[in-house]
């Protein structure tokens, strides 16, 4: 099914918690997101000369054509990333659906190739970070382009965020962790299209994938992801995230390169 985006920040707040997820159209403007596109493929251009052959950050057409998928911590490699996420209107949003002051943790930047750009399969983001409350935790996905159902726009399992699964390492492509295909109800997938400068909200535990890109167009993401200061951790998520600890989980405080 496809879901209609949210209307306000309240909106998206109520829906986030009882669904795990809200489209918010038009957060940011569309030239605004094409310039970090751009930023993006340069940074991009210079890790695969750096590092051409991993799969989880290039993606490779069937003549042997290289173009970028991932772009881990973009926030540490280039100063237009930290203006870009850190950007008033994406605090506002983070604060608001939080209910409180949002920390930012981490990022990536997601590239889906035209024709040939792979897959994501079905997670949850704390399976693998183990954020104590979950709901403490928010993923903010930014399109850069305008994600549609033909170039891989975000799919989600609608209300999947109240249980987390065990994830294990996907046959072939290990950088994936994933659950039991079986745990996973198909029949509530919601497709999540939203146009460029506008953002999905994920909860920490919603179950989210995108398909691969067949399209001519290129399908861009900017996620980060968002935390509240009293959030515990179970993993060593917290100690590279960009806003550290001052004690006892207690007290984020925002932490420049
Ligand atoms: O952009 C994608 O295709 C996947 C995004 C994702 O898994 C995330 O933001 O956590």
């Amino acid at each position: 099914m496809l879901a209609a985006p949210v209307t306000s920040l309240s909106h998206a707040r109520n829906q986030l918690y009882e669904r795990g997820f809200a489209v918010i159209e038009e957060v940011l403007a569309r030239e605004q997101v094409a310039r970090i596109a751009q930023v993006a493929m340069d940074v991009a251009e210079q890790e695969m000369v750096k590092n051409p052959g991993s799969a989880f950050t290039v993606d490779r057409g069937i003549d042997g054509a290289l173009a970028p998928r991932k772009i881990d911590y973009p926030f540490l490699k280039h100063p237009a990333f930290r203006e870009f996420v850190l950007h008033p209107r994406l605090q506002e949003l983070a604060d608001t659906v939080l209910g409180e002051p949002a920390f930012l943790m981490r990022d990536q930047l997601f590239a889906k190739p035209p024709h040939f750009g792979s897959s994501k399969p079905y997670h949850q983001e704390n399976a693998s970070l183990g954020y104590a409350p979950a709901d403490g935790m928010i993923v903010m996905w930014v399109a850069l382009d305008d994600a549609t159902l033909d170039n891989g726009c975000l799919r989600v399992i609608d209300r999947s965020h109240r249980a987390l699964l065990a994830h294990s390492p996907q046959p072939g492509a290990s950088y994936n962790h994933v659950p039991q295909s079986d745990s996973i109800d198909v029949r509530r997938e919601m497709l999540l299209p939203v146009r460029a400068g506008g953002v999905v909200v994920l909860h920490s535990q919603v179950l989210h994938c995108s398909a691969v890109n067949n399209s001519p167009q290129w399908r861009r993401a900017y996620s980060s992801h968002w935390v509240v200061s009293s959030i515990a951790c179970r993993t060593n998520a917290q100690r590279f995230g960009y806003s550290r600890t001052a004690g006892g989980g207690q007290g984020l405080r925002f932490r420049a390169p």
